[in-house]
C-alpha cells in the first residue's frame, strides 16, 4: 500500500476578536463559548479530527488561559498512534516580540515543522462555525500539483470586503490569478455580479513552499507578515496558488440546509444571529449530526429541568439548567443557568452559571457567564437605559453584558 501522507494540522488561534468585546476581555476569540457547551475552536478541531489528522498544534497569543485549558482537557488524545493536539503559547523563541501576524506566528514556530517533518501542512483559522472535510481539500492540492490551496465560497459582493477575494481561472479554474486581501471595492464574478469567491482563512500547503514563503516573509521588512496580507499574495505572484471550492466539500450527514454553512462569528451581531440559526425546528446549521461530531467537554452537571410550568420554546437547554415557572423562546442557555419565576428570555444566549431572577424581562441579548440579573429586571428592553448601565449595544440591537456584570435596576 502506497505511504499515506504525513499531514501536520495548524490552528491559528492568536486572534484578539476585539470586535467581540465583552465577550473577549477575558479570552481569546476561539475560546468564545457557542451553541450551549461548545467553544468556537472546536469546530475547526472537529474538522480536522473526523477527516483523521491527528497531529494538531493549536498556535495561541492573547488570554489565552482558557483556550489553554479547553484544548488539554478536551483534546487530550492517545499518544500510542502519534496523536497529539496541543497549545503552543508564544514564546518569543526570536527574540523579545510578540507575534506581528499569522504568518510570524507560524515562522516564530518553525520548530513544529521541522520536528514532525510533514509533507503538507494544514493551516485553518479557529473562528469560524461550520463542518467541513478537510481530507478532500488535502487530496485535491495534492492532484492539482499546487504550492499551496486556499478554501474559498461564495459571499455576497456586500459583505466581502472583509475577506480575502479570490480570482481564479486558468486551465482548471482553480489556479489563483489574482489574491485581494480586504479589497475595498470586491470584484463580483463573472457567472454572478454580484458574489465575490472569498478565503475562508484554511490552507494547505506543500511543506517546502511554506518553509520558503515564510522566509521570503520574513526577509521583508515591509510586510505585515499575514497569511492572508503577505504569504498567499506573495504565492500567488508566484503562480503557486490554487483554490479550492468549499461547494465540492461533502460532509456524511449533512442536511441540505447546512452543507454548505460557514460563518466567521467576528461581530456581536454575527455571533448572535449564528446561535439563532441553531435553535429553528429545521435549524439552518445541525447540532446534531452524529455522522461528522463536533467534540467538546463540558463540567459534570445533571439534565436540564423545568419545573413550576417552565416553558422553552425553540431553544437550547444545557445540562444543569433550571427553568423555574420562567418561559424562554428562542434561546441557547449553556451548563448552570437559571431562570426565575415569570422571567420572560427571547433571542438571547446565556452563558454559563448566569441566573435570572424572576419576573425578569430579556430581549436580544448576549449574557456572559456569571451575571446575576435581580428580580424585576430589564434588559434590552430599551436600549438608552441599557448603555446608561454600561452595557453594550451591538450595530444591530443586541444588548451584551460581559462576564460578571453587575446589573442595576
Ligand atoms: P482575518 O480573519 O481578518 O482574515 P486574522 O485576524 O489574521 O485574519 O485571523 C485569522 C486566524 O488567525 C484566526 O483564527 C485568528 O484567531 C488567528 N490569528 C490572528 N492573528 C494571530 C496571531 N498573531 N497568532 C496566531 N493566530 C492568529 C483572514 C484572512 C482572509 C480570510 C479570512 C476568513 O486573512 O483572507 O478571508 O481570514 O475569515
Amino acid at each position: 500500500m502506497a505511504r499515506q501522507p504525513r499531514v501536520l494540522g495548524i490552528v491559528l488561534a492568536g486572534g484578539e476578536g476585539k470586535r467581540l468585546l465583552p465577550l473577549t476581555a477575558d479570552r481569546a476569540k476561539p475560546a468564545v463559548p457557542f451553541g450551549g457547551t461548545y467553544r468556537l475552536i472546536d469546530f475547526v478541531l472537529s474538522n480536522l479530527a473526523n477527516a483523521e489528522y491527528r497531529q494538531l498544534c493549536v498556535l495561541t497569543q492573547y488570554k489565552s488561559h482558557s483556550l489553554d485549558r479547553h484544548v488539554s482537557l478536551t483534546w487530550r488524545m492517545s499518544t500510542l498512534l502519534g496523536n497529539y493536539v496541543t497549545p503552543v503559547p508564544a514564546q518569543q523563541r526570536l527574540g523579545p516580540r510578540w507575534y506581528q501576524g499569522s504568518a510570524d506566528a507560524i515562522y516564530q514556530s518553525l520548530n513544529l515543522i521541522y520536528d514532525d517533518q510533514p509533507d503538507h501542512v494544514v493551516v485553518f483559522g479557529a473562528d469560524h462555525v461550520y463542518r467541513m472535510d478537510a481530507s478532500q481539500m488535502v487530496d485535491q492540492h495534492i492532484a492539482t500539483g499546487a504550492g499551496v490551496t486556499v478554501a474559498g465560497i461564495r459571499m455576497p459582493r456586500s459583505q466581502a470586503s472583509a475577506f480575502g477575494v479570490i480570482q481564479a481561472g486558468g486551465p482548471s479554474g482553480r489556479e489563483i490569478e489574482a489574491f485581494l486581501e480586504k479589497p475595498a471595492n470586491p470584484p463580483g464574478l463573472a457567472d454572478s455580479p454580484d458574489e465575490s469567491f472569498v478565503s475562508m482563512g484554511n490552507y494547505v500547503f506543500s511543506t517546502d513552499v511554506l518553509l520558503e514563503a515564510l522566509r521570503l516573509d520574513a526577509d521583508d521588512e515591509g510586510s505585515v507578515h499575514d497569511m492572508g496580507g503577505s504569504i498567499i499574495p506573495l504565492l500567488t505572484a508566484k503562480g503557486e496558488a490554487y483554490v479550492y471550492d468549499f461547494a465540492e466539500n461533502e460532509v456524511p450527514g449533512a442536511t441540505d440546509r447546512d452543507r454548505f454553512y460557514w460563518r466567521d462569528v467576528g461581530t456581536l451581531d454575527s455571533y448572535h444571529e449564528a446561535h439563532m440559526d441553531l435553535v429553528s425546528i429545521d435549524p439552518v446549521f445541525n447540532l446534531y449530526n452524529r455522522q461528522w461530531p463536533i467534540y467538546t467537554s463540558f463540567p459534570q452537571y445533571p439534565g436540564a429541568k423545568l419545573v413550576e410550568g417552565g416553558q422553552a420554546n425553540e431553544s437550547i437547554l444545557s445540562m444543569g439548567s433550571i427553568i423555574a415557572g420562567g418561559a424562554v423562546d428562542h434561546c441557547v442557555l449553556s451548563p448552570g443557568v437559571r431562570v426565575g419565576r415569570g422571567a420572560r428570555v427571547d433571542e438571547t444566549v446565556v452563558l454559563n452559571n448566569t441566573v435570572i431572577g424572576a419576573g425578569a424581562v430579556i430581549k436580544r441579548a448576549i449574557l456572559d457567564k456569571n451575571i446575576v440579573v435581580p428580580d424585576g429586571a430589564e434588559i434590552g428592553v430599551d436600549h438608552e437605559h441599557d448603555r446608561a448601565r454600561g452595557f453594550t449595544v451591538s450595530a444591530d440591537g443586541v444588548t451584551v453584558l460581559g462576564k460578571g456584570q453587575e446589573v442595576i435596576l
